[in-house]
């Protein structure tokens, strides 16, 4: 069955890898999966057709044969759940990766997104300075823990899983504002994650379709 995912007609990062169809990518590439993508552009992201896959009107969806799924993390659980090399075969070690998914999505990456608001969304606001130092603290707090957890291992818990798919993407996301550099083992552990030869091949996807010029 034929898996389409959709992805920004022209992401607003200009193809550095941080729209999150590219962590979608990077799963379907670690499993072996053959993809197509539909290319959505802002407003055809809000119009119904587009509403009816995602209620949020985001990119990226995922559709295979009936199936349709939104949200970045269920769609990386759903392709680590149907096919190996994803998740470890015993259940806790499986249990412990799906914990690692959660929590980059839903401890790490938050103050980093936050980080992107008050950077660009509210950088004209007269609080914005004033607020930015308390952002910057917040993501270095999870940081400090996550680099503490992590110390000199490869991967978050034994060997590579969605866990650490998920947290590479999630701190990639931190790396243009030069606070990942101040950890060094965190962006060793990110570089080893984006060496994969699947991250590679996601990557240069998105970059293709970014750069490509328009008609
Ligand atoms: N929690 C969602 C977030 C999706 C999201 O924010 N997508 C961004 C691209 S990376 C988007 O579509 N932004 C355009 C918009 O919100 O209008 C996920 O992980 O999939």
């Amino acid at each position: 069955m034929t898996i389409t995912i959709t992805a920004f007609e022209r992401s607003p990062d200009g193809g550095k890898g941080l729209s999150r169809d590219v962590r979608v990518r990077w799963a379907l590439e670690e499993v072996g999966q053959p993809y197509e993508v539909r290319l959505v552009s802002f407003r055809a992201m809000k119009e119904p057709a587009h509403l009816a896959l995602h209620p949020f009107g985001q990119i990226p969806t995922y559709e295979e044969g009936g199936l349709a799924l939104f949200e970045s993390g269920a769609i990386v659980l759903h392709l680590a759940e149907r096919h190996p090399g994803l998740l470890p075969d015993d259940a806790d070690a499986r249990a412990r990766a799906i914990t690692w998914m959660f929590a980059a999505l839903n401890t790490v990456e938050p103050p980093i997104l936050e980080l992107v608001t008050v950077k660009i969304l509210e950088a004209d606001k007269p609080w914005a300075a004033e607020r930015l130092p308390l952002v910057v603290g917040r993501i270095r707090a999870r940081l400090d823990q996550l680099s503490a957890r992590l110390g000199d291992a490869d991967w978050l818990d034994g060997a590579f899983s969605a866990g650490d798919l998920m947290m590479v993407s999630v701190l990639l996301r931190s790396k243009p504002s030069g606070i990942l550099d101040a950890y060094p083992n965190l962006a060793a552990y990110a570089a080893r994650g984006t060496a994969r030869p699947a991250y590679q091949r996601a990557f240069e996807a998105q970059l293709a379709v970014n750069t490509r010029p328009l008609a």
